[in-house]
C-alpha cells in the first residue's frame, strides 16, 4: 500500500457513485435596440421553438428583462449562447445571452 511521510498507510477515498451532470439553462437579456423580430427569428433557429412559442418568449424578455430560452447540457447550452451572440454580433444588434446552472 501507498504511504505517507510519516509511514502511515494511505487510504484512497472511492466515490460510491458518480453524481449526473448538472443542467444549464440559457438566459436572454432584454436591451433597448434588437428589433423583436430578430430576437424571435433567433429563438426559432437556435432553440428549436415555433413562432407562437418564440414570440412568447421574446416578449417575456422585452417585460422582464430576461427569460430561460432553453435548457441543455453544460456544452450544448455554452454552444447555444455562442451561436446567439455570434448571429447577433454579425448582425450589428447588442443582443446578449447567458448560461447557469440550474438551481
Ligand atoms: N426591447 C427590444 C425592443 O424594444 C426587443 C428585445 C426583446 C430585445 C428581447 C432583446 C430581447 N426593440
Amino acid at each position: 500500500p501507498d504511504r505517507d511521510e510519516g509511514g502511515s498507510v494511505v487510504l484512497e477515498r472511492v466515490p460510491l457513485k458518480t453524481k449526473p451532470p448538472g443542467m444549464y439553462q440559457v438566459v436572454m437579456l432584454n436591451d433597448d435596440y434588437t428589433p423583436m423580430e430578430f430576437v424571435v427569428v433567433v429563438i426559432q433557429e437556435f432553440f428549436g421553438k415555433d413562432l407562437e412559442a418564440a414570440t412568447a418568449i421574446m416578449l417575456k424578455i422585452h417585460l422582464d428583462g430576461k427569460a430561460v430560452c432553453g435548457v441543455y447540457s453544460k456544452d450544448v447550452a455554452a454552444t447555444k449562447v455562442d451561436q446567439v451572440l455570434e448571429a447577433a454580433h454579425k448582425a450589428g444588434h447588442p443582443l446578449k445571452c447567458l448560461s447557469e446552472p440550474v438551481d
